[in-house]
């Protein structure tokens, strides 16, 4: 009695004092457990139905077994002031696998029917419909979250869910028996209004990357930004699909879309490579579409595809994009400057650092970030740096490049060797800046032929290092400018092995 008077005057303190509570969940807890990290609870859903305003919710790595829906109803909504957090605990991963759920529209993963609440770190699995479904949620944070093998679309946005943000998750290997359904990321048919995309990846889904189709809802906008989306319409296993296999589908509606409805689509930044289908699709959508610094490459049926005449006063504006091997098809209507398909371009592979998309599903930053690749990245010489307009977009150099990634030697370098053991790697220079000499190592993972060169800022080639075959393992080469007569500045260091070649930065002071 005296433990249970503590209880209820710690909660009425809890709630007078607005101190937030931590609750946890664990793979061996118990749900008649208190929820402290000594004593967890074994369910989400126990851990939702006590939490209140303010609360996180730690969910400690594993598996879960799960085979039925977590739901989050509207009546357990934050506020601006007072989010709920449903949290993976610090450096643990936990692992929501649903997948002895049936085939079912009724079985979503998890039903966020709430607003304001933030959601982070869970891997979502198996599920018998949605991974994931917002379904009426607004001002939601779904951050670093992965949605795979689930049995429709990995996050759905429905029933006017609205000013959602999703944040560096992925959305992968979701497949619907008939495989004309399963998107990556659908904000499609009720969505609301003013959902945002940053940082996502999108692949081998079984229909489209992203699908912005609608039927019900009109008139709503969706923004991505430094969004990836590939190989859509594939298999898990790699073989060609049955379903649409769109990278970026921004609308339509039913009927080839006779009631013109509009999904106003912005992507910034975004990258679509390899999908089935088109990479950037209209799908007859009737509302503005703006496309600024993003790339298409290789997408089998067109690159990219808006040719449906918009409703009046809607526009298409496509700005500082690229295309590589696939077809640009856009209407007469679009307002386009300083793409890669216009004159006085001429694309070809020198352009980029590398066009081998091995790197594409790599693990993410530590931070949550893309893993930082060379892929569709500019290569020093490309014709493409700083020829772009500004559209307000943060840029180097003089001006904005053409395409999803703008060139910055200094930064993207050095972050670049991350996480590439069985890849070739040039590491940065040590030191750097330097005088009189600094040291150049490479990896090789096999036995290769490598060049090595030395450009200055110009792009000339003033010095070739090497020039050889090298057996696999780690190489340093001393380098010292001043026997090539060199004054001082930043030279780039390319190595080239097969058809590929990686570039670094460096800065010899005299
Ligand atoms: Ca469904
Ligand atoms: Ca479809
Ligand atoms: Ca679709
Ligand atoms: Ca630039």
């Amino acid at each position: 009695m005296k433990k249970n008077f503590y209880v209820i005057f710690l909660t009425l303190l809890l709630n007078s004092f607005k101190i937030e509570a931590q609750i946890f969940v664990s793979t061996n807890g118990d749900d008649n457990n208190r929820g402290t990290i000594d004593s967890p609870f074994k369910s989400i859903t126990k851990a939702i139905s006590v939490a209140l305003p303010g609360d996180t919710i730690f969910i400690r790595g594993g598996v879960y077994n799960l085979s039925s829906t977590i739901t989050i109803s509207s009546s357990k909504s934050g506020t601006s002031e007072k989010r709920y957090y449903l949290f993976a605990y610090p450096g643990e991963h936990p692992i929501l696998d649903f997948s002895s759920m049936s085939f079912s529209s009724s079985n979503k993963g998890i039903s966020l029917r709430a607003s304001y609440w933030y959601i982070k770190g869970l891997d979502i699995k198996g599920a018998g419909d949605n991974g994931m479904e917002i379904n009426g949620g607004s001002f939601n944070i779904i951050e670093n979250c992965a949605f795979y093998e689930n049995k429709d679309s990995g996050l759905q946005l429905s029933n006017g869910a609205s000013n959602n943000k999703v944040i560096n998750c992925d959305s992968f290997y979701n497949a619907d028996p008939s495989e004309g359904n399963a998107d990556g990321f659908a904000p499609k048919l009720t969505v609301g209004t003013n959902n945002y995309f940053y940082g996502c990846r999108a692949w081998q889904n079984s229909d489209d990357g992203w699908d912005g189709y609608l039927r019900g809802a009109d008139n709503v906008t969706t923004v991505l930004e430094n969004c990836w989306s590939f190989l859509n319409g594939y298999r898990k296993d790699g073989t060609l699909g049955s379903g649409n296999g769109n990278g970026f589908k921004m609308g339509g509606g039913d009927n080839s879309n006779s009631q013109n409805l509009m999904h106003h689509f912005t992507l910034k930044n975004c990258l679509a490579f390899n999908n089935k289908a088109k990479g950037f699709d209209q799908n007859n959508n009737a509302g503005s579409m703006t496309l600024l610094n993003c790339t298409a490459f290789g997408n089998k049926t067109a690159n990219y595809r808006i040719t449906r005449q918009l409703n009046a006063g809607q526009q298409l504006i496509v700005k500082n994009c690229i295309s590589y091997n696939g077809s640009v098809e856009l209407g007469s209507f679009a307002i386009q400057e300083k793409n890669s398909w216009l004159s006085p371009f001429k694309i070809s592979a020198s352009d980029f650092i590398s066009t081998d998309p091995l790197f594409t599903t790599a693990p993410r930053n530590a931070d949550g970030g893309l893993p930082n690749i060379d892929f569709m990245h500019l290569s020093p010489n490309s014709q493409f740096i700083d020829a772009g307009v500004n559209v307000g977009l943060p840029f180097y150099g003089n001006a904005p490049d053409l395409g999803a990634f703008e060139y910055n030697p200094v930064s993207s370098i050095s972050k670049e060797n991350e996480f590439r053991k069985d890849d070739f790697q040039l590491f940065q220079n040590y030191p750097n800046p330097f005088n009189p000499t600094t040291i150049i190592s490479f990896y090789l993972p096999v036995y290769s032929h490598i060049k090595i060169e030395v450009y200055n800022i110009l792009g000339e080639k003033v010095v070739l290092l090497t020039d050889s075959f090298y057996n696999a393992g780690s190489y340093s080469l001393e380098w010292n400018p001043s026997l090539h007569r060199l004054q001082s500045g930043v030279y780039f260091i390319k190595m080239y092995y097969g058809s590929s070649s990686k570039v670094i930065k460096s800065l010899f002071l005299k």
